[in-house]
């Protein structure tokens, strides 16, 4: 039984996406800021929270531990009276969990050095232009299918936030968003929403792109 909701994050990283979430749904909830270098949090040991290693973590009660961005974001849906998801079952619905698991395994993945320890965003030139290889083609089918204004059509979902993550690192990275016309839009008017605007205030500058 869900009791609580207390997310562990670390700045600008695939967490934002829950963080908006929990932030535009008015749900009460708690952060918990995770020093990812150090594998750490205020109290102590974060491997001992998410043996993956990773962030998001949603607790859920004293003793549950949620992990996985893409389910993270069904739960928090699902306790917003599923505000942010088509009714279950109907095409729109199977549509949304699949543009979620895209962006999870195609674009979240791909974003990730294959360099680095963990699942870092590139750090190095090399890096970045390799990671922009894999990155370039499936940020090209979202273009080709982005439905507006937002990626589903008239519907906020839970895709959005998780898409929004994406097109935030673009611009961390210096990838050329202008070549999107319709993501570099979508990235312009999710930060117009107050809950994406306080969470980029709350979280402050992203993890660093720095080796640990
Ligand atoms: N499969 C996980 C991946 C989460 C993930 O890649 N988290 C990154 C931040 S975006 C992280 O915590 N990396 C630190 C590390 O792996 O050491 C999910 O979908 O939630």
């Amino acid at each position: 039984m869900i009791t609580m909701l207390n997310l562990f994050y670390a700045s600008g990283t695939s967490a934002m996406a829950p963080h908006i979430l929990l932030q535009a749904s008015g749900l009460p909830f708690t952060i918990e800021k995770v020093n990812l270098d150090q594998k750490t949090w205020a109290n102590g040991d974060y491997n001992r929270i998410n043996e993956k290693s990773y962030v998001p973590t949603l607790q859920t009660s004293p003793n549950t531990y949620l992990t996985e961005c893409a389910v993270i974001l069904e739960v928090i849906d699902s306790l917003a009276d599923n505000q942010y998801a088509f009714n279950y079952g109907t095409d729109a619905y199977w549509q949304l969990r699949t543009w979620v698991n895209y962006i999870a395994t195609e674009l979240h993945k791909n974003f990730i050095s294959p360099f680095r320890k963990g699942n870092w965003l590139p750090n190095t030139d090399e890096s970045k232009q390799l990671v922009w290889q894999r990155v370039a083609p499936r940020l090209k089918f979202v273009e080709a299918h982005f439905a507006g204004p937002w990626l589903l059509g008239q519907k906020f979902t839970f895709a959005d936030p998780y898409l929004f993550v994406m097109t935030n690192w673009m611009k961390r990275l210096d990838y050329p968003l202008a070549q999107f016309p319709k993501l570099a839009i979508f990235d312009a008017q999710m930060r117009q929403l107050q809950s994406v605007s306080e969470v980029l205030q709350i979280e402050g500058a992203p993890h660093s792109l720095t080796d640990k």
